[in-house]
């Protein structure tokens, strides 16, 4: 039988990412959210979330804790896996904003070269990047889930801070330090400067 293309027309032409905008009533993005464990950039990101889906934007935030978890649960924390592990993220972010959402990754992506390879898949004006600079002492401090008092006592290897590098970026779109910046006046500078990208 001949295949009839005009049955199904939006298997043929599938729905744009500028249909799927217009539909939404917002632009898509990537909110990438850099720092050390502990920095607070999972808090950021769910306050983030609140505060724009009360202003009605749609939105999905990844993190590092839920995606290794799932899709990444194979992935462990040596130089190639944590490669690994962001270009998976940084695959699933763009088809996320593709479909026009305001995509929030909070993942500690610890290099240059990381974050890179991050902003080339899901392209530079794509991608707003948020590096959360909390230094290690007050990571450390907090020690939320106890995993610096375990790198430290050698139970945990490649420990970002620790036994494992972190490259700050010197490009980021902005800078936050929570032990100076409530989370609050965090959402408000970052809004500051992202709504105005999302609006449609
Ligand atoms: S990344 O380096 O590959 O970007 P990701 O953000 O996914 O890391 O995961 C970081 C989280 O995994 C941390 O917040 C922490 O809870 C946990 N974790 C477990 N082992 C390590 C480790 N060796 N280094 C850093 N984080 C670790």
């Amino acid at each position: 039988m001949k295949e009839d293309k005009n049955l199904f027309p939006e298997f043929v032409n599938p729905l744009g990412r500028e249909v799927k905008e217009k539909m939404l009533k917002q632009k898509g993005k990537v909110v990438w959210f850099t720092g050390l464990s502990g920095a607070g950039k999972s808090t950021l990101a769910v306050a983030l979330e609140k505060e724009i889906n009360k202003k009605g934007y749609l939105t999905e935030v990844l993190d590092g804790d839920k995606i290794r978890k799932g899709i990444n649960n194979n992935l462990g924390f040596s130089a190639e896996d944590r490669k690994e592990n962001i270009r998976r993220i940084a695959e699933v972010a763009k088809l996320f904003s593709d479909c026009g959402v305001i995509t929030l990754c909070a993942f500690i992506s610890p290099t240059i070269e990381i974050r890179k390879m991050a902003e080339k898949v899901i392209s530079r004006n794509n991608f707003f990047k948020v590096f959360v600079s909390t230094p290690i002492e007050i990571c450390e401090q907090r020690d939320i889930k106890g995993l610096y008092k375990k790198a430290r006592a050698g139970e945990i290897s490649d420990f970002t801070g620790v036994s494992a590098p972190y490259e700050s970026p010197l490009d980021a779109d902005i800078e936050i330090d929570t032990s100076y910046c409530t989370v609050q006046e965090s959402i408000r500078i970052i809004c500051d400067k992202l709504i105005p990208e999302i609006e449609y």
